[in-house]
This record gives C-alpha cells, sequence and structure tokens, in this order.
C-alpha cells in the first residue's frame, strides 16, 4: 500500500513554500504569529522533493468532488483531481462564475491542504495493540503503562476479537453501564453498536453553544444555539452599525460568514467589535475596537442597559411599546402574575432594591470597557439606529453566563432591534453566519433508524473524568439538543471501559491531566481514529478509521443555499476501514443482528440522502417551512413550501445498484453527481428573503415565542433558573439576568478584588477557534503548522511588565496545569489577558508536568458551572518567560508509531 505514497510523492504539484504564500495572500490570517518562525524543515518537503512545483500542475485525470467534513463551520466545495488512483491536485467551486448574489462556494486553506491530511505519514496504518496490556482486567490491564508503552501491530481478526471479547466479560461482570462510549453524537456508529448489546454511558456537553445551550430555550429566543436570529444575507446591506460581541468570521466561519457583512461594509455600514481580541473580521472590516475582559459580558451588557435607561427621553433610545407588549418581568408593571414586583430587571439594573446601580462605572471594574465608551454605546445601540447585533458562542463558553443570552437578547428588544429590515439580535457564528432563515435546499435522511441507548445515561463533560474515577456526578438526562431535560439525580458509575468512537476528547476537552489518570483506571481502552491523537496514544487497541475521501460519498452543508454531494476519491489507505465496517464486525462477534446495525451499506444510504433532497420552491419558504416537508408516509406534502431535489430514472436507479422508485425533481440525479453541488441561485429581492422575529414583533399577542412559558421574551424567566439551578451544579441563577462572579474569571486573578491586589494566576485566557486548524484536526499538517505557528498573544504592556519578548518561550500556568508556547507579543489584545489558539496537539512531559505543545486544555480542569457549562473562556494563569527554545510544530517529527 506503501505505493499510494510513493506514487503521491511523485504526482504532488504544490510547492510547501509557495503554499505558505498563497495561503498568506488568500487569507488575512497570518497576522497572529505568522511571521515568527521559518521551518527549517518539515514533514512536508517529502511533497515536493520530486521537484515538481505549481508551474507544472498536473490536468490530466477525472476530478471528484471531494469532502472537507471537519467541524470548522464551513464545509465549502473542494474537488480532487485522481489520476492513476492517487490525488494530484486540488480545486474548488469553479461550477458558476462567482457574484455577490450568487457565490462561489470556495474552500480555505484547511479545505486546500486535505489531501496532505489524507496521505499525512502519520496516518495509522494498522490496527494496533500497546504490548504491555493483556485482556481481562486488573493487572493484566496494566493501565499505568497508557500513554508510555511500546505497540505492536495486530491483524483485524485479533483487534476485533480483543474489542469484543472485552465487551462480553466486562458487561457479563459489571453490567452496560461500565462502558463510557465517547461517540460523537448520541446516535453516532459506534453508539449503533453499544446501544444494540444493551446501552452505555454517554458525554454531553454544552460544547460549542456554551450557555447558548440551555437558555435561549426558556426565554423566548431561539430553540438552541441561537439559529433564526439573523435576517438573510441581504439584509446587512440595510444596516448602519454592525455591533460584534466575539464575532471572528475570519476564522472561524469560512465560506461566505466575512464577504456577507462586506455587504454592510459596501453600503457604508460602521462596525464595532468588543472582544478581548483585535481579530481579523475587525480588522478585514476596519472595525473600532472595544477591548473587554473575557467572561464579563454580562457585567458590559448590564452597564449598557443601565446606561440606555440613563439617558433615554422618553423613548429616544428605547421601544417602549414593544418592551410593553412583548417582554415579561422588565419592570415592576409587566411581572408574572404571584412574583413580588421587586424582583423585576429594571431595578435590578438600577440598584433600586440591592443599593448598586449597574451603571457604566460599576461595568467597568468587572469589563475594563471604559464607562464614557459603554454610556455612549447605549446611545449608538438606541432605536435610532438600524443595529445588526451579533455574538458568537464562544462569549458563552465562559462559566457562569447562563443568563447572558437572556440580557443580550432583552438589550436588542429594548433598543427595538428585531423583526425589522436593517435590525438584528442574532447569533452569528459556525455555520449560516449572518444568513439564517429556513434551510432552501437540504439533503434526505440516510434511511437509517436510530438504535436507542438502553441504558440512557449521560454524564456532562466536565464530570467525565470524576465519573471514571469514581466520583459521583449529576445525571441530568439528554441535554444535547436543550429540550430533554430532568433535575438533578447524583448517580455513580464503575467504568471498566473506554471507547473513543469519534472526536479527540483527551485533547479537545477540559482535564488533559486528569483524563490521563481517568485512563489509567480503566480495564481497557479503545480509540477508533486516524491519526495517534491523544486518544489513541493512551488506549490499549488502536483502530485504524479511514476519512471521507476513501468511502462511498455523503452529503455535506454550510449555509442555507446550498448542499455538497461528496464522492469516495481513493481506496482505502493501508488497512484503514470505514466505521461502519468495524461496527459491523464488532456486531458479528457480539452476536448481533446484522440487519438492525446496518440494514443497507453506505451506498443505498447515499442514494436515500440524494433521492430525499428537498430544495425551496420559487415561491418561497416561510417560517413555517421549517418544518419537515414529508408526511408520515414519507411522500412530500404538496402543500410544503418544497419540491423535490432530483429527478431519479430507473437507469438510475440500476446504474446505482440499489432499491429505489423513479421520482421527478429538479435537476437529474446525474447532474448533482457531475457537479456535486446543488446551490440556490439568489438575487435581491427573491422569495428567500429572511427577517427573524417577524410576525412576533409584528404582532406578539398573535403569534406568541413557543420557546418561553409567556410566548413573550421573558427578562424573568423562573423556568430558567429552575432548570438551571436543578441541574445541581450551581443555586445562584435568577430568573432575571444577573451578573455572577465567574468561576476562574477577572474577579478570580485578585487576592483581594476590592483592594486591586493581584493574586496567584492574575491573567486570563482566551483560547480561539484557530484558522489553521479545525479544532485539533490538522493540527498535525506540516504546511498549516508552518503558515499559522500558533503563538500566545501577550499584550505589549504585560510583556513589559513580565520581560517578554516576541519569540521568547513563554510557559503559562494555571491550577491545573503547564503550557509552553512562543511569544507573539501585540497590541491586539487587551492587557490582563493572553491568547491561546484552540487545539494545538499536547506534548505532555509528564515527569515535569509540562506541556510543550501549547496545548489549551492542559490548562483546564474540570470547574463545575452552571448548566454544567465548559467554560473555555474563562481560566486564569501566571505568565513567565522559560529559557528554552521551542522547537516550531512544524518541525517536530510526526506522531507516528513504531511497530
Ligand atoms: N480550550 C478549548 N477547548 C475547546 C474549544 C475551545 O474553544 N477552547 N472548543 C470546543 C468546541 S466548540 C468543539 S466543537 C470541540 C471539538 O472537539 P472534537 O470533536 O474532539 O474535534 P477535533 O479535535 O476536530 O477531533 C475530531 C477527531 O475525530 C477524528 N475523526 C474524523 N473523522 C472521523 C470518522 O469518520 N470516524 C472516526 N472514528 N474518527 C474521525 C479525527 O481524526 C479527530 O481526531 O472542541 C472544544 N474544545
Ligand atoms: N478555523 C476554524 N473555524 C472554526 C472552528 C475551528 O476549530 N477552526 N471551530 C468551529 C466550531 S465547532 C465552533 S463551535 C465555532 C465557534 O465559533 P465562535 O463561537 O465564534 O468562537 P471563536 O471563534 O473562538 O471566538 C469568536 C470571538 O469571540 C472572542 N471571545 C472569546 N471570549 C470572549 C468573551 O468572553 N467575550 C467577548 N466579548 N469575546 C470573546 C474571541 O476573541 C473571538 O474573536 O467555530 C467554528 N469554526
Ligand atoms: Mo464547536
Amino acid at each position: 500500500m506503501a505505493t499510494y505514497l510513493e506514487k503521491f510523492k511523485r504526482a504532488s504539484a504544490l510547492n510547501r513554500r509557495s503554499f505558505v504564500r498563497a495561503g498568506a495572500a488568500a487569507t488575512v490570517a497570518l497576522a497572529a504569529g505568522g511571521s515568527l518562525v521559518a521551518c527549517s524543515s518539515s514533514q512536508e518537503d517529502d511533497l515536493a522533493a520530486t521537484g515538481d512545483n505549481s508551474a507544472s500542475a498536473e490536468t490530466e485525470g477525472v476530478w471528484v468532488t471531494a469532502a472537507c467534513w471537519h467541524n470548522c463551520g464551513g464545509r465549502c466545495l473542494n474537488k480532487a483531481l485522481v489520476k492513476d488512483g492517487v490525488v494530484v491536485r486540488q480545486k474548488t467551486d469553479d461550477t458558476h462564475e462567482d457574484s455577490a448574489e450568487f457565490p462561489q462556494q470556495r474552500g480555505c486553506v484547511r479545505g486546500r491542504s486535505q489531501r496532505r491530511q489524507v496521505y499525512a505519514e502519520d496516518r495509522l496504518k494498522y490496527p494496533m495493540k500497546r504490548k504491555g496490556w493483556q485482556p481481562g482486567g486488573g493487572e493484566a490491564s496494566n493501565g499505568a503503562m497508557r500513554g508510555k508503552d511500546t505497540w505492536e501491530r495486530i491483524s483485524w481478526d485479533e483487534a476485533l476479537d480483543l474489542v469484543t471479547g472485552e465487551m462480553k466479560r466486562i458487561k457479563e461482570t459489571y453490567g452496560n453501564r461500565a462502558f463510557f462510549l465517547d461517540s460523537w453524537t448520541m446516535n453516532g456508529e459506534y453508539a449503533r453498536v453499544f446501544g444494540l448489546f444493551g446501552g452505555f454511558i454517554n458525554g454531553w456537553g454544552t460544547c460549542s453553544f456554551g450557555n447558548y445551550s440551555l437558555t435561549p430555550q426558556n426565554v423566548g429566543y431561539s430553540i438552541a444555539g441561537g439559529f433564526e436570529t439573523s435576517n438573510d444575507r441581504f439584509d446587512f446591506e440595510n444596516v448602519e452599525t454592525v455591533f460584534m460581541l466575539g464575532v471572528n468570521p475570519a476564522w472561524s466561519s469560512a465560506g461566505m460568514g466575512t464577504n456577507i457583512l462586506r455587504t454592510a461594509k459596501d453600503a457604508g455600514a460602521t462596525f464595532i467589535g468588543v472582544d478581548p481580541v483585535y481579530n481579523e473580521s475587525y480588522s478585514v472590516l476596519d472595525a473600532e475596537w472595544v477591548p473587554i475582559l473575557p467572561g464579563s459580558d454580562t457585567a458590559f451588557l448590564l452597564g449598557v442597559v443601565h446606561s440606555m435607561l440613563e439617558q433615554d427621553d422618553n423613548g429616544s433610545l428605547i421601544d417602549w411599546d414593544f418592551l410593553d407588549k412583548a417582554v415579561l418581568g422588565f419592570d415592576a408593571d409587566h411581572m408574572p402574575g404571584g412574583v413580588d414586583p421587586k424582583e423585576n430587571f429594571k431595578d435590578y439594573v438600577l440598584g433600586t432594591y440591592d443599593g448598586q446601580p449597574k451603571d457604566a462605572a460599576w461595568a467597568e471594574t468587572h469589563c475594563k470597557v471604559p464607562a464614557d465608551r459603554i454610556r455612549q454605546l447605549a446611545v449608538e445601540l438606541g432605536r435610532d439606529h438600524k443595529v445588526a447585533m451579533l455574538t458568537s458562542w464562544g462569549v458563552a463558553r465562559t462559566n457562569n453566563s447562563d443568563n447572558l443570552p437572556q440580557l443580550y437578547m432583552i438589550l436588542g428588544a429594548m433598543g427595538g432591534h428585531m423583526g425589522k429590515s436593517g435590525h438584528m439580535t442574532s447569533v452569528a457564528c459556525h455555520v449560516n453566519f449572518g444568513n439564517h432563515g429556513p434551510s432552501l435546499v437540504k439533503a434526505g435522511g440516510n434511511g437509517l433508524e436510530a438504535i436507542p441507548n438502553p441504558e440512557n445515561d449521560y454524564v456532562n463533560d466536565v464530570q467525565v473524568w470524576d465519573m471514571v474515577l469514581g466520583k459521583p456526578y449529576n445525571y441530568t438526562g439528554q441535554s444535547n439538543d436543550g429540550i430533554e431535560w430532568l433535575p438533578c439525580e447524583m448517580r455513580q458509575a464503575d467504568i471498566h471501559m473506554i471507547f473513543h468512537g469519534g472526536g479527540n476528547r483527551l485533547q479537545s476537552r477540559q482535564g488533559i491531566i486528569q483524563g490521563i489518570e481517568a485512563h489509567r483506571k480503566v480495564d481497557c481502552v479503545v480509540a477508533a481514529t486516524t491519526f495517534f491523537t491523544n486518544n489513541a496514544k493512551y488506549a490499549d487497541i488502536v483502530l485504524p478509521v479511514n476519512t471521507e475521501w476513501e468511502r462511498e460519498g455523503g452529503f455535506l452543508s454550510g449555509n442555507r443555499e446550498m448542499i455538497i454531494m461528496y464522492r469516495q476519491v481513493i481506496d482505502s489507505m493501508y488497512e484503514s476501514k470505514d466505521d461502519q465496517w468495524i461496527v459491523t464486525e464488532l456486531g458479528k462477534r457480539l452476536g448481533l443482528d446484522a440487519n438492525v446495525l446496518y440494514p443497507f451499506g453506505r451506498k443505498q444510504q447515499l442514494f436515500n440522502m440524494a433521492a430525499g433532497a428537498t430544495v425551496a420552491k420559487e415561491s418561497g419558504v416561510s417560517a413555517s417551512g421549517m418544518a419537515n416537508p414529508f408526511t408520515d408516509d414519507g411522500s412530500l406534502n404538496a402543500d410544503s413550501d418544497y419540491e423535490m431535489l432530483v429527478t431519479i430514472t430507473q437507469e438510475d436507479i440500476d446504474r446505482w445498484g440499489v432499491e429505489g422508485t423513479p421520482q421527478e425533481g429538479r435537476i437529474p440525479l446525474a447532474q448533482l453527481e457531475e457537479d456535486g453541488i446543488y446551490q440556490i441561485p439568489r438575487s435581491k429581492g427573491d422569495n428567500y428573503g429572511f427577517i427573524a422575529f417577524e410576525d412576533f414583533v409584528k404582532d406578539p399577542a398573535a403569534n406568541p415565542r413557543d420557546t418561553s412559558e409567556s410566548g413573550k421574551l421573558e427578562a424573568y424567566s423562573q423556568a430558567l433558573a429552575d432548570k438551571v439551578n436543578g441541574m445541581g451544579y450551581v443555586d445562584n441563577v435568577k430568573p432575571i439576568p444577573t451578573f455572577m462572579e465567574p468561576v476562574d474569571g477577572y474577579e478570580a486573578t485578585f487576592a483581594d478584588f476590592a483592594a486591586g491586589v493581584k493574586g496567584e494566576f492574575p491573567y486570563q485566557v482566551v483560547t480561539m477557534h484557530y484558522m489553521g486548524r479545525s479544532h485539533t484536526t490538522f493540527g498535525n499538517t506540516g504546511v498549516l503548522q508552518e503558515a499559522f505557528v500558533s503563538p500566545v498573544m501577550i499584550s505589549t504592556q504585560d510583556a513589559a511588565a513580565e520581560g517578554i519578548k516576541t519569540g521568547d518561550t513563554v510557559m503559562l500556568t494555571s491550577r491545573y496545569g503547564k503550557t509552553l508556547r512562543t511569544a507573539e507579543v501585540t497590541g491586539r489584545i487587551i492587557p490582563g489577558c493572553v491568547g491561546l489558539m484552540h487545539g494545538s496537539w499536547s506534548d505532555y512531559d509528564e515527569e515535569t508536568g509540562i506541556d510543550r505543545g501549547g496545548s489549551d486544555n492542559i490548562l483546564f480542569g474540570n470547574a463545575t458551572a452552571g448548566q454544567g457549562t465548559t467554560g473555555f473562556n474563562t481560566m486564569i494563569v501566571s505568565i513567565e518567560k522559560v529559557d528554552e527554545e521551542l522547537v516550531p510544530d512544524c518541525d517536530k517529527p510526526r506522531r507516528t508509531v513504531e511497530v
């Protein structure tokens, strides 16, 4: 199989240096540290070693639509030129001319590096077993050697027998709750086999959404996450001010995000970015930067609300009519029945009863935004201005910000920035950035029925390692979709197997050091993955999984206007296998019904998705068009706003060799296969516009919100307070938005906050989603490591105080761990806070307790807060200069395994 690599080396047309230059020109992303290192050598040289360069680019071969499947929020069109079974080039969308109205779905530097990831020398090649491990549990598992042992190559049969042997033994001895299945989603591939085998404990968390996970759906905002809160992208040209509270599409919403904001820019809008970092998006939009400390946005927004109340002159800033009709609990006259009117939001802000006005000066002490600027912002966000208020989940990936989404929504309501053209109170990040509304085109389901988990047991991310180590955890139901939720029941488990079936938990979640300890405790750890990630490094059995390029195909979408159908590009590399094959083989050995696990294969699944794809009728989609367009018997509802996307003939069905029925649709299946994408052509004034909250704002009584008990926007939500407090982590969440001092926030950097005496960990950290990676994915791709060096950003003032210069090695120490990174001294981060790029691979030395990888989650432990929040942007550290030169990431040896 190594011939693939050989062929690839020969065929490679992309020279590493030219890539770095192209990357620099094509993105605005290099500013954070791009010039810090010049790698002297890198594994990527092997791609260029043949003497090929971009001038002699290959043109022969077949272009195949190739997956770009990582969780970055982009999901853009990627095409691979395949010659003799090898990918020799990549390109992106050229299926139609590019225009602002009908933009191409162009890939970014990560997507364009995809073949380097697929062909990387550190791909897992064979099933492997840790030498010191034997099945049977106890002494035989020799758990203390996890992460230190040597490995041996084993056959697939041996690997699968070992895993299922342990599964049977553990189930018999300890029952199904002895399995912790670390699966991507509740219905991921491995959940099928573990579900059918009797169940398992699964993880859940507020990982991406932060406190947008459970708050929005009680207060009248959105179901979860803040979807359906932006207007249609074309409406950005009607916006006068774009207020960005921690928003960075240039890095973290690839695809159309930044261009959508350019629409507003070109139409003359001004931009304000309130953020610990002057990020690339603010830079490209020429935004005014208002530096703020991380995790302090609640205090800041309370200050803005206070200032708006203070400066409002008979409705000059505040839309009192709307508050009167549409908001519960804003003031004493609008309280729910049976509640003391003194508990209202306005009096809390004014400090009427607690003696502490949450005014601009008070806010400044907690967030560091100057009081004058807060007062001015209250005017700029007033009802006279057309404002798009945008924020991200990142702002709420902070401890004790459970009320933040509610507060943000109420501020938007005060300024009247909802339900009208030019006004938005929106979450803007990840997919669908600045472009909400019902999907205009969507793939069908794959036809597989979910297999339930009979144990129905879930542990929050912040307690997973505690649980494995035998401590109690708060069982609160299945809370990932934020709908099904139960009051806390304390549970305990006796975990004997950790099965990693997707994701990279031991790197991408907090508490790496505690996680290693937990891994060493159990009988057996299995990791099904593609690289020697932390999950694999601390395992006993490693199952090499292939990539989406090596599978039948699938569908992707990153915005409402398009779907991508990608196909198999190459054969499986080495001995790697598709997860579904692995699940099937595990099932056979466990005596499970193959017809339940997978009644049909990947090809039929893909066909079903294509056959079930629907597209908005030209007449447009109403808000209710969000509902399923199919009737219970699976046929298209003629009254729905959708029609079938593809025409399928009997010849198509025969050609695919699948089961199906011919159907009429908008485009032939062959066209979707050829283009690999279907994108709705859009133009200004078409029927696909969307104004979030439109009906509600027009007539709140007639169109109640289905996301609150009262049908109104709730400044007072007893249900929210009861829910979050009922989860058992905290008891201080109030029905109205209040300031709660965050665990590991700014105040915690002081030994004595009132006296201004700093403590042991005087700095805060933000961990940003980085251009050069999708979380930890691509964290081992040399060209990206070279172009995006993942520095630690330190403000000029702090650097001077600590004697640190750009290029110095800096140690960050938290109460949980220590990590080393190269400093980038910059004026682009607020003093008192350092910026670490999320997802850098840890390189942890147990002897010294120091990580040489700049890993964010070495610094995090398992502090519980609010709704079980993963507060990735609230952490405190000390920083010091260290006399050690770090090897640049791109020059480090690859994590390959000798077998
Ligand atoms: N400090 C800090 N931590 C964070 C964040 C932060 O902002 N700061 N952000 C958080 C957020 S929002 C998220 S979403 C998480 C993401 O955390 P993860 O979901 O863990 O994301 P990745 O690091 O990309 O890991 C994906 C892994 O899955 C493997 N993989 C890919 N495809 C397949 C497949 O088909 N089958 C199998 N078996 N494996 C596959 C890849 O090789 C890779 O190792 O990180 C969170 N962690
Ligand atoms: N390139 C790339 N893109 C990605 C990802 C990736 O790993 N790489 N991950 C994807 C995923 S899964 C997710 S969930 C999204 C996440 O996307 P977001 O939730 O938008 O998260 P970030 O991009 O980390 O942060 C956005 C901005 O918030 C700022 N910020 C951080 N903390 C605070 C705070 O407390 N207050 C304020 N006011 N601002 C703050 C950061 O400095 C940054 O400028 O990104 C997606 N996009
Ligand atoms: Mo995420």
